[in-house]
């Protein structure tokens, strides 16, 4: 039955090609029509049910009404009082919004439910959901629905939709290392996550190249780490209202501080928390990895995440454990090894770091750095378990078979090695951990051509494995790396090829019709650019309204 009341209206609604087709991302079930009626500015209101749960205080709501009024009818006054009184009671259409579970001061989690109903028809707009978060998913449908005449009359069909998100965790990572993002760079991303649903504002705070986190236990990390510590830094307050901006719209701030590698940046504002390189006999000047042998680098991290964990109030952290390259740093190919000694180990290891030589020998890894990064890695995650939060962390930690928590969230980003990224969920969920996807969807990569396609076609549990298995995929993330992206080019490159995964993340597995996708996606565009957000082109065209 679920099976024809899905397809059913998908069918209608691709014929019509109206207004109400115009939704991005396509909900669970939808019965449309192209019977419209018509909204007054004048007199419409968002309104509590009198048995709603939440009311009139509602920061998350109330501050919601605002921005869609706007959205939807601008900023302008649309006073009212030019109307006759017969006027204004005959065109009294308001949404009237019922959430059933109290909670209006909490932070969204990777558990707060998002399903909601909307129903317009002749009697009433009603918007029904289980949380505020739901609510919020329901206010951007209802203003995707709103339609304007070429005369300037807003209308919205009579509509009903029974809406939930296919997967829980639908992430957007934005890098904030390899080129800074000012505060309201990173605002305005946040307004276009909530247009297309996405629900997890993943922070890739520092890498390599700088370190723009203000550290209030060690700020010399910010004063020496960041491009700028008078201009390219995230106070304190800033990070505060990212999260605040963020709860706002029911985004999660997922912020992540990756180590043992990329951390070039942290070096500079503490000493003797990398692992010095060798050349010869002698410290080369060059810096590797975190150094996991010392007693004091644990002490830095136990103090550096006790603050980051209080900071930021999610319950998971990300933790990175991606690409980290012991090797460059400690193993030094002596040059006379040639012959028979050359595959020896006293040939590699000569010229190496003697003082992890020493402590390998010691812990009994042999030249087996991966155990030398488990040792770090899992010593790293003891310290935040102790400060009772969850962790994410790139696929590398599995695939080095680090013992983890079983709650572990393991994110996968790469396409082919070691294995296909198919094959990768598999044995990931194969091993009873939970997994993200990223490997398809960088956003970062440009090609000539219609990419959003290859973001949209991606199906996420098209692995071989169980049911369970497959609900261990809670969701996945596009992805945004900073190394050719600042503000002045992320807006096109993120909008709307992000909306494609978006799409993925939220809307039914069999919702992959790409000529139907396409309509939408060029409509939900054009949209964007009618809210002020320069998204790039999809194709030939134009929109019906043109903007500068
Ligand atoms: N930075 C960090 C990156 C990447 C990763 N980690 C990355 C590299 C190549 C591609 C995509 C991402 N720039 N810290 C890997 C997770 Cl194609």
């Amino acid at each position: 039955m679920a099976g024809s009341r899905l397809w059913f209206p998908l069918l209608l609604a691709a014929a019509l090609a109206g207004p109400a087709t115009a939704l991005w991302p396509w909900p669970q079930y939808i019965q449309t029509s192209d019977w419209p009626y018509t909204i007054s500015p004048h007199s419409f209101q968002f309104q509590y049910h009198v048995r709603s749960a939440a009311q009139s205080g509602c920061s998350v709501l109330d501050e919601a009404f605002q921005r869609y009024r706007d959205l939807l009818f601008g900023s302008e006054s649309w006073d009212g009082s030019a109307l006759t009184e017969k006027q204004k009671t005959l065109e009294k259409r308001s949404l009237v919004i019922l959430v059933v579970t109290p909670g209006c001061d909490q932070l969204p989690s990777l558990e707060s439910l998002e399903n909601y109903t909307l129903t317009i028809n002749n009697e009433q707009c009603f918007l029904l959901s289980e949380t505020v978060w739901g609510a919020l998913r329901g206010l951007e449908t209802f203003s995707q629905l709103v339609w304007r005449s070429p005369e300037g009359t807003f209308f919205i069909n009579k509509t009903e939709i029974e809406d939930f998100p296919r997967f829980p965790h639908r992430g957007l990572l934005l890098d904030t290392s390899r080129h800074y993002l000012p505060l309201p760079t990173i605002l305005n991303t946040l307004d276009v996550m909530a247009y297309n649903k996405f629900n997890v504002f993943h922070w890739h705070l520092v890498d390599d190249p700088s370190f723009p986190y203000e550290s209030s236990t060690f700020p010399e990390l910010t004063r020496k780490g960041s491009y700028n510590p008078a201009t390219h830094i995230y106070t304190a307050q800033d990070v505060k209202v990212v999260i605040e901006y963020a709860r706002l719209r029911g985004i999660r701030v997922l912020a992540e501080f990756d180590t043992p590698g990329h951390t070039l940046s942290w070096g500079r504002g503490v000493s003797g928390l990398l692992t010095p390189c060798y050349s010869g006999s002698q410290p080369s000047g060059t810096f590797g990895p975190v150094n996991p042998i010392l007693n004091s680098t644990y002490e830095f991290m136990n103090t550096f995440f006790l603050e980051v964990s209080s900071v930021f109030p999610d319950f998971y952290l990300h933790l990175g454990g991606d690409e980290v390259d012991f090797a460059c740093c400690f193993v030094r190919p002596h040059l006379p090894c040639f012959g028979p000694l050359r595959y020896s180990v006293d040939c590699y290891f000569r010229k190496s770091n003697p003082d992890i030589q020493d402590f390998m020998k010691k812990k009994g890894f042999g030249n087996d750095f991966k155990q030398l990064e488990s040792f770090y890695i899992q010593t790293l995650l003891d310290i935040i378990t102790a400060y009772g939060k969850g962790y994410v962390v790139w696929q590398e930690v599995f695939d080095n078979k680090v013992k983890v928590q079983p709650d572990t969230i393991i994110q996968v980003w790469r396409e082919e090695i070691p294995v296909n990224y198919l094959k990768e969920l598999a044995l990931i969920t194969e091993a009873g951990f939970r997994v993200l996807l990223s490997a398809p969807w960088y956003l970062n990569r440009i090609n000539y051509g219609p990419d959003w396609e290859n973001f949209y076609m991606v199906e996420p549990l098209s692995f071989e494995g169980t049911p369970e298995q497959k609900a261990l995929v809670i969701g996945g993330e596009a992805c945004m790396w900073g190394e050719y992206v600042d503000s002045t080019n992320l807006v096109p490159r993120l909008w709307p090829r992000a909306g494609a995964v978006a799409e993925r993340l939220w809307s039914n597995k069999v919702v992959t019709n790409s000529e139907f996708a396409l309509k939408r996606l060029a409509h939900f565009r054009c949209e964007l650019l009618r809210r002020g957000v320069q998204a790039q082109p999809l194709n030939v065209g134009y929109c019906e309204q043109e903007f500068e």
